[in-house]
């Protein structure tokens, strides 16, 4: 082997153990803290019904959907397995999950008996599971979605609860931004005097219940998904709503706030959840409102593969914003690696490569270990380029940047 040869195939091995050493902060899931109580999805039910499989599952059947959504969520499981595991080899990236979980957890899945499968995990709490499932995908924080709109999530955050350290949670916006008319008549309803009309009253009472949540959650952000088609500036009610309150709501209060962009909901309504789809954003808008807002910090992840060069020349210009994971549609082995070199080429370190957006806890087990794969090959050949520059990294400044990539760049750029 060449000196070069031996050199790169040690720096490998180092990039090796750092990235499987080092701590996540997954910074954005849908994933709660146990003290929330059943909000908390875990076990090989929810794996299998998760609504990625859900999707792929209504490929190979029949089934009239609304007689899919009428089965037990077992029978739903059943179906699944038969149709993706059984009757099929699981190549999908959401299938290869499943079984990376299983693998990790020391479960033989070769044998293809879902009831043995189901008795392991019964003899789990929720509470045991974190533990289990965060030390398995080393993740040291996991940030929530959290919602004022969610009926079911509400009244918890109302009555208060000791909340889990390892738990971070994020304000969810979508009702507020996306369905004014109605998210108004609810404020109303929670006893802030709003209109309709965005008079200044409104927007300060807005405020007062961005505050109000902000302070109840200790959100570390705020956040909102947007349409392909979401345009700023403009007259709509988003628009208004970001000028007349969130933004200067977050700059107040120093937070980032996070656009994801490029999701069109219910693409297919009878899927459910499984139903939205992807279309490519018009990033003029994220331009526009980065410029215009100098003060605030903005997170973004865009669903397009298209919107992602754009988007990485974006942050190139930005330096209030801060670019992160591989979502959803993205997050496939093929595109993580493609998107994560062109970023490390554009951006150096300064993005958050990925987040899982486990809505099932066992997932942070695969989705961590499918991306650190993909970060192990490409951060090693990056690292690879600059020793034939003759630039050599210490193991010290490799342990560095994968910090930083894992969560601490994120964590300076919300502290700025
Ligand atoms: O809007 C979002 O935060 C998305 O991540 C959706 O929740 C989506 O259903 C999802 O789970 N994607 O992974
Ligand atoms: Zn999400």
């Amino acid at each position: 082997m060449s000196a070069t040869g031996f050199r790169q195939t040690a720096l490998h091995s180092l990039v090796e153990r750092v990235v499987n050493s080092t701590p996540v902060t997954d910074i954005h899931t849908h994933l709660y803290d146990p003290a929330l109580g059943g909000l908390l999805l875990w076990g090989i039910d929810e794996l299998l019904v998760y609504h990625y499989l859900v999707a792929e599952g209504c490929r190979c059947t029949t089934l009239p959907y609304d007689q899919f959504w009428a089965l037990s969520k077992t029978e739903q499981a059943d179906l699944i397995w038969k149709e993706l595991f059984q009757e099929r080899s699981p190549v999908s990236e959401a299938c290869r999950g499943v079984l990376t979980v299983l693998h990790k957890f020391g479960l033989d899945a070769k044998e293809r008996d879902l009831p043995s499968l189901r008795d392991w995990f019964s003899q789990w709490t929720p509470q045991s599971f974190v533990t289990q499932c965060m030390e398995t995908a080393k993740v040291q924080s996991i940030y929530m979605t959290n919602s004022p709109f969610d009926d079911a999530e509400r009244p918890v955050w109302q009555a208060g609860f000791e909340g889990d350290p390892r738990f971070q949670a994020a304000l969810r916006l979508d009702p507020l931004l996306t369905d004014w008319p109605n998210a108004a008549l609810k404020l109303v309803g929670w006893g802030y005097n709003v209109g309709e009309g965005f008079s200044p009253t409104t927007f300060n009472e807005v405020r007062r219940f961005l505050r109000d949540w902000t302070a109840r959650l200790n959100a570390r952000y705020l956040m909102v998904s947007l349409p392909p088609d979401f345009a700023y500036p403009s007259h709509s009610d988003t628009a208004e709503l970001l000028d007349g309150a969130v933004l200067p709501h977050c700059h107040d209060h120093g937070l980032p706030f996070a656009l994801m962009l490029g999701v069109k909901r219910a693409v297919n309504p009878s899927l459910a959840l499984a139903g939205d789809g992807v279309g490519c954003s018009d990033l003029q808008a994220l331009q526009n409102l980065c410029a215009a807002n100098p003060g605030n910090k903005f997170l973004t992840t865009v669903l397009s593969r298209e919107n992602q060069h754009e988007l990485a020349v974006l942050a190139r210009k930005f330096r209030n914003l801060h670019i992160f994971g591989c979502w959803w549609f993205t997050n496939i082995p093929h595109l993580i690696e493609d998107i994560t070199r062109m970023r490390l080429e554009l951006l150096g370190l300064t993005f958050t490569p990925q987040h899982s957006d486990a809505r099932v806890l066992d997932q942070i087990i695969y989705k961590w270990d499918h991306t650190r794969r993909v970060l192990i090959k490409v951060l090693s050949d990056k690292y690879a380029d600059l020793t034939l520059s003759g630039w050599e990294p210490t193991a010290a400044e490799v342990e560095r940047d994968v910090k930083t990539l894992f969560g601490g760049g994120f964590e300076r750029f919300c502290a700025c």
